[in-house]
């Protein structure tokens, strides 16, 4: 199958191959795999550097002194470099592996939140935001009587975006810290990060990009991107599960106690006290997660050599198509941009449950998310109670949206709706 971009990387001609998971039938159909905005399959590199690793290299790390722990520490290590290099970190230290993007802004909000916000004090979120960027900011906010506030979407289908117009107002010398998603996983909208982060900046505010829909989809410097904290999930960028990061400028992490107690984070521990070693082991309590590092290390690698600016194109283009044809189908509400828009799409029929669709779906070998996407606060504004999303990414093509709109169309006369 084609891919609808036209690319001169050799690389990409062979991308569908790469994936073993692709190439099987379900229902009897091809598998036409659209839930990539929720996880995405393994290239068989990744799979197999994780193998490797197992096979030969492991061993316990920061603790041995024996062969094979020592080529384990290089090779977590060796991680954590790729890591700061896949996001144009100033220095490894400011990569702190976690399970995920849950985790990672778990770390903050009870780190940072837990030492720095008092009454009084106010945590800027926006509208759109994962459960994962809301709840753990709600849990800290209740402990230290902070106060949460929100940025609005625009549009009856959030195809607006952020009022930005609005964000000025809202950037008042209570605001603390500005935790916001960089792509959202319900609209698919991509928010201006950079100029975000310069406006809070400007008034002193700590920022926290959710990067979980951006960090394999698109080039991401957290430089450029001049954010405090950036966290994100390796599972959705072709990493294996469990393991993510949380990038976070050194002189904040310096500042920072640790959140979790355990091996690995201390310097000295008395019966009373103990002192802690500097970022990055004073956040990595206990033993890491030194083999999905190792392989999120490869999916790096695997991303870095498609092109993250054409990767980025191709998602997008994909999403573009996607909405395009979708928006033929009758009484269809598609939320999000009508223009740029990231690699995903959501949409939501009047007379049909998102549940139904995609189970229906699934009889046409499609894989489909529906539901509220961890959104319930957005999906009550905007009047819904869940929406189903298809979300693209490098293996998808063309012709996967033409079966997708066919499969629409038989649910949609099956509901007659
Ligand atoms: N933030 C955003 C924007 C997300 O889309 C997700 C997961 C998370 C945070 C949490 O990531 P985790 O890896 O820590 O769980 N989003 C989705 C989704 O859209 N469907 O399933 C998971």
């Amino acid at each position: 199958m084609a891919n609808p971009v036209s690319t001169t990387n050799a690389a990409w001609r062979g991308v569908r191959a790469d994936f073993p998971a692709l190439h099987q039938q379900v229902n009897g159909k091809p598998l036409v795999y659209l839930d990539n905005a929720a996880t995405a399959q393994k290239p068989q590199v990744v799979i197999d550097t994780l193998s490797r690793f197992y096979e030969r290299d492991n061993a316990n790390v920061h603790r041995g002194l024996h062969a094979l722990s020592n080529r384990a520490t290089e090779a977590y290590e060796g991680a954590r470099n790729r890591v700061a290099k896949f996001l144009n970190a100033a220095d490894s230290a400011e990569i702190i592996f976690t399970r995920g993007t849950t985790e990672s802004i778990n770390l903050v909000a009870a780190s940072w939140g837990g030492a720095n916000l008092k009454p009084g004090d106010a945590i800027l979120l926006t509208e759109m935001e994962h459960h994962s960027n809301l709840v753990p900011w709600q849990l800290i906010a209740r402990r230290t009587g902070a106060a949460l506030r929100f940025v609005p979407v625009l549009g009856a289908n959030a195809e607006g975006g952020l009022d930005l117009a609005a964000l000025d107002s809202l950037l008042t010398p209570d605001v603390k810290l500005f935790a916001f998603t960089h792509v959202s996983n319900s609209l698919g909208v991509i928010n201006p990060a950079a100029e975000l982060c310069a406006k809070a900046r400007a008034k002193g505010i700590i920022t926290v990009i959710d990067g979980a829909q951006s960090i394999g989809h698109m080039p991401v410097d957290v430089r450029a991107l001049g954010c405090d904290f950036y966290a994100f999930s390796g599972h959705k960028m072709a990493g294996v599960t469990g393991i993510g990061a949380l990038y976070g400028r050194r002189a904040l992490l310096d500042a920072m106690p640790p959140w979790q107690g355990g091996g690995g984070m201390i310097s000295v521990v008395e019966f009373q006290e103990s002192k802690w070693k500097p970022a990055p082991e004073r956040f990595e309590a206990g033993t890491p997660n030194f083999a999905d590092a190792v392989a999120l290390g490869a999916a790096c690698d695997y991303l870095d050599a498609l092109g993250r600016p054409e990767i980025a194109r191709h998602d997008n283009a994909l999403a573009r198509l996607a909405y395009d044809k979708l928006s033929t189908l009758p009484e269809i509400r598609l939320l999000g941009p009508v223009g740029e828009r990231s690699g995903l799409v959501s949409f939501a029929f009047p007379g049909v449950h998102a549940h139904d669709i995609v189970t229906f779906a699934d009889e046409d070998g499609l894989a489909l998310r529906g539901g509220h996407h961890c959104n319930q606060p957005l999906m009550h504004k905007l009047g819904l109670t869940s929406t189903t999303r298809a979300s693209f990414y490098v293996y998808n093509t063309a012709e996967e949206i033409d079966i997708l709109v066919a499969s629409l169309r038989r649910i949609l006369k099956f509901f007659g709706a």
